[in-house]
C-alpha cells in the first residue's frame, strides 16, 4: 500500500497579514494530483491541521474540499491533532466519517487505537495518537509514573498490544528527539505554543515497535534517528526562517518487504517566500526582478535610511513582508555592548541620552520625574537612584 505523509497543514495561517489560504488550496490541489499519479491508498496528516484551535470559515471549508476530493478517490485518511488544534472540535463528526474511510484521532481516551487493513502483500495496522500531554494521559495510567511527554508516550505505547508480526505504522504529533540530536527547527512551529522545548522531547527509541512513524510538529521534513521516523514538515514555508528550506510530501511504500520504501516528492507553491538582499537600486532593477507576486523579505544594504522603503518596494513586490538594514550602521550598533554602557550611567544619564536620541531635544524635568516613577514601580531603579 501506498501513503502520503503530510503534517503541519495550519490550515488558515496568514503570514505577516496575508492571507494564505489560496496558497494553501494550490499546495492541497498539487497534493492530490500527486495522489492521483502515484495511486495512492491513504494520507496520513500528522496534526495541526489547522493553524487555531477556533479556524476560521475559509479553514474549514478548505478541509472540507480536501476530505471530499480524498473520499472522491477512495484514498483512506487516517488524521490525529497537533498541538493547535482544538482536539474535540477536530474529533467532531469523525465516529461518522470512519464510514467513508476517514480516520480522525483528535482525543485521547486511554486507548491507542488503530485501523488494520490486508493489502495483496502486508497486514497493516495504522496507530493513531492524537497530541497529548501528561496530565491527560496520567488520569487513565494511574499506576505509571507519568510526569513528562517521554513518560506519556512510553505509558501509552507499553500499554498497547502491537503485533509485530504487522506491518505497523503510527500517526503522532510530538516532538521527537534522535540519540544526542534535536530535530532542525523550521523557526514557526513555536507559534502558540509551549511545546518545542528541551523537557518536552521524546527519546525516538521508544518507536522501536514501528516500521514507520509519521510525526507532525517540526516544520522542516527530517528523519529522526533513523529514516523509518520522520517529519514530512509543513507544505509551505510559514516563516522566513524557512525562505530556504524545500518542501516536500513524504511518499511511503508497504510492502512485505522488510523496509518501508520512502521517497521525497517536491512541493511547488503557488507564490514563494524569499530572502533577497543588496542594495535597493540592485533588488528593484528591471533585470534583478522575477516572480513579483512572491513574499519577500528585503535586506538592505544602502547607507541611508530610504524613506518610505516598504511603498517603494510593494509597488514592484505587492506581497513583500519584511525589510530590513545591513550596513555599517547596523554593524555598528549591533557591536555595542549595551549593557557595558548601562554600567557606567546614571539612570537620568540613560534616559536622557535615549531621549536626546529619539526626539533630537532635552527631556524636561516633569517628563524625568515620570521616568523615575515607572522604573521605580517596575523595580528597575531605588527611590534613592
Ligand atoms: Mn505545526
Amino acid at each position: 500500500m501506498k501513503f502520503l505523509h503530510l503534517g503541519d497543514l495550519h490550515l488558515g495561517k496568514t503570514l505577516s497579514g496575508f492571507d494564505l489560504i489560496e496558497d494553501q488550496r494550490h499546495i492541497l490541489d498539487q497534493i492530490l494530483r500527486i495522489a492521483d499519479k502515484e495511486s495512492i491508498d491513504g494520507v496520513l496528516i500528522a496534526g495541526d491541521v489547522y493553524d487555531k484551535s477556533i479556524p476560521s470559515e475559509a479553514a474549514t471549508k478548505l478541509l472540507d474540499y480536501f476530505l471530499i476530493k480524498l473520499v472522491q478517490r477512495e484514498i483512506k485518511v487516517f488524521m490525529v491533532s497537533g498541538n493547535h488544534d482544538s482536539d474535540d472540535r477536530l474529533n467532531y463528526g469523525s465516529a461518522l466519517f470512519a464510514s467513508n474511510q476517514i480516520f480522525i484521532s483528535a482525543v485521547f481516551d486511554g486507548t491507542l487505537h488503530k485501523q488494520s487493513f490486508t493489502s495483496k502483500d502486508a497486514e497493516i495496522d495504522i496507530y493513531m495518537l492524537p497530541f497529548v500531554k501528561a496530565s491527560r494521559v496520567r488520569h487513565y495510567f494511574p499506576d505509571e509514573d507519568i510526569e513528562s511527554y517521554n513518560d506519556a508516550v512510553r505509558a501509552i505505547i507499553k500499554n498497547t498490544p502491537i503485533n509485530k508480526k504487522n506491518k505497523n505504522i503510527l500517526v503522532a504529533h510530538q516532538f521527537v528527539a534522535g540519540k544526542g540530536e534535536d530535530p532542525a527547527l523550521a523557526g514557526s512551529e513555536s507559534a502558540g505554543t509551549q511545546s518545542v522545548g528541551l523537557v518536552e522531547k521524546i527519546g525516538y527509541d521508544c518507536f522501536d515497535d514501528f516500521d514507520y512513524v509519521a510525526l507532525g510538529h517540526i516544520h522542516s521534513p527530517q528523519r529522526v534517528g533513523r529514516d523509518e521516523i520522520r517529519y514530512s514538515g509543513s507544505p509551505l514555508k510559514y516563516s522566513f526562517s524557512e525562505a530556504n528550506n524545500e518542501k516536500s510530501v513524504s511518499l511511503i511504500t508497504v510492502s512485505a518487504e522488510e523496509r518501508v520504501k520512502i521517497e521525497l516528492i517536491p512541493l511547488k507553491p503557488m507564490r514563494n517566500m524569499r530572502h533577497i538582499r543588496g542594495t535597493m537600486k540592485e533588488l528593484l532593477d528591471k533585470k534583478n526582478v522575477k516572480a513579483t507576486e512572491d513574499f519577500i523579505y528585503a535586506t538592505l544594504t544602502d547607507e541611508d535610511i530610504i524613506n518610505d522603503a516598504m511603498g517603494v518596494f510593494q509597488q514592484i513586490y505587492p506581497n513583500t513582508v519584511r525589510i530590513d538594514y545591513d550596513n555599517s550602521h547596523t554593524r555598528e550598533t549591533e557591536q555595542v555592548d549595551i549593557s557595558r554602557i548601562a554600567e557606567n550611567k546614571s539612570f537620568p544619564e540613560l534616559i536622557g541620552d535615549f531621549y536626546r536620541l529619539m526626539y533630537g531635544c532635552e527631556i524636561t524635568e516633569e517628563e524625568m520625574d515620570v521616568m523615575r516613577i515607572a522604573a521605580q514601580e517596575a523595580g528597575v531603579i531605588n527611590e534613592a537612584d
